[in-house]
């Protein structure tokens, strides 16, 4: 059998670290798609030169023509630009939704099968858009934020009571921006939930609330830190866990910005929730109960999600 095909519009730093992590797993054949003269080849040069030494067997190429990526399994998108200091996901907004418009066209021509994961931002705008331009189902096109953003919350709460991360469950509801939604309640160290763990004195509501605001925060701090752009380790390995719940139908559990159309009270709309990837794609939305307060900030996430997908509307048109 053939290996699957990954293709990677954008071979910029979470483009390149997608490329290097896929063949590393040995998760397919990589296409590194880039309008960048020479960066996708070169990228897609160095890392097959890797493979020597840590013995994949995976194909790499770099291109700037869509015809390359034909049929290719998934699509993982990073093309656009990425926050610098001062600038917030939403600034993007202009730039990269006219990205969208080139790159949803170039998978609706040449891989409209493919399971298409979107990590430009605004995350949940883009994802709505490039949906729309793409014209691929909507269990077929998501938005990676909650695995990342989850995975920090994880990586703090595992930090706080010095237990290794692996036994810290924790995912983040809404928008991928500064409304996003730590759930403290649905979160666990071994199955213990947050609020019975700051009873047996683990850790305090204070602390607690601190680490659910620096999660919120968590883009901001590395891009105030790294000052040239955003993260991108965590960010690409947090995609290559929904393209591999993907292409070996693992079923898993993740939140992702999903189409949900009835679900926690929504409509059709693109917002972080859980869901269940598996060969299907985004095969379930994870219909959770909310209580008031959580209610109460997933709306306010909501609206802030809705407020771009109008302003996007706004700057084109032909999404009305
Ligand atoms: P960067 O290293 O700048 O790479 C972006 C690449 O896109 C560059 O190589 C550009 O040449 C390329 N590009 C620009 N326009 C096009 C186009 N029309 N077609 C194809 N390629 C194009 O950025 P990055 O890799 O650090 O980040 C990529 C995106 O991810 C940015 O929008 C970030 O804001 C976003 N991001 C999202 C998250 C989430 O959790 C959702 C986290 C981190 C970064």
């Amino acid at each position: 059998m053939a290996r699957p095909k990954i293709a990677l519009i954008g071979a910029g730093n979470i483009g390149g670290t997608l490329a290097h992590l896929a063949a590393v797993k040995e998760l397919g054949d990589v296409v590194l798609f880039d309008i960048a003269d020479g960066l996708p080849q070169g990228k897609a040069l160095d890392i097959a030169e890797s493979g020597p030494s840590e013995g994949f067997d995976a194909a790499m190429s770099g291109t700037s023509d869509y015809a390359d990526i034909a049929g290719a399994d998934v699509c993982i998108v990073t093309a656009g630009v990425a926050r610098k200091p001062g600038m917030s996901r939403d600034d993007l907004l202009g730039i990269n939704l006219k990205v969208m418009k080139s790159v949803g066209e170039g998978i609706a021509k040449h891989a409209p099968n493919a399971f298409v994961i979107c990590i430009t931002n605004p995350l949940d705008a883009m994802v709505w858009a490039l949906r729309e331009f793409s014209g691929l189902p909507h269990n077929m096109v998501c938005g990676m934020a909650g695995v990342l953003d989850s995975a920090r919350f994880r990586h703090f709460l595992a930090e706080e009571f010095d237990v290794s991360m692996r036994d810290v469950t924790a995912f983040v509801l809404g928008g991928h921006g500064d409304t996003m939604v730590p759930s403290v309640r649905y979160s666990t160290v071994a199955g213990i939930p947050l609020p019975d763990l700051i009873e047996m004195g683990w850790t305090t509501q204070e602390k607690m609330d601190a680490i659910v605001q620096r999660t919120r925060d968590g883009g901001a701090e590395i891009v105030g830190l790294l000052k040239t752009g955003s993260a991108f380790y965590a960010p690409a390995t947090s995609a290559i866990e929904m393209a591999e719940a993907f292409l070996k139908d693992q079923k898993r559990v993740l939140p992702c910005a999903a189409y949900v159309d009835g679900a926690l009270g929504l409509n059709g709309m693109y917002v972080g929730v859980p869901t269940v990837i598996g060969a299907g794609g985004v095969e379930r939305v994870v219909n959770i109960k909310l209580n008031k307060e959580e209610q109460a900030m997933f709306d306010t996430s909501v609206a802030a999600v809705q407020g771009l997908v109008d302003a996007c509307i706004g700057i084109d048109g032909s999404l009305a």
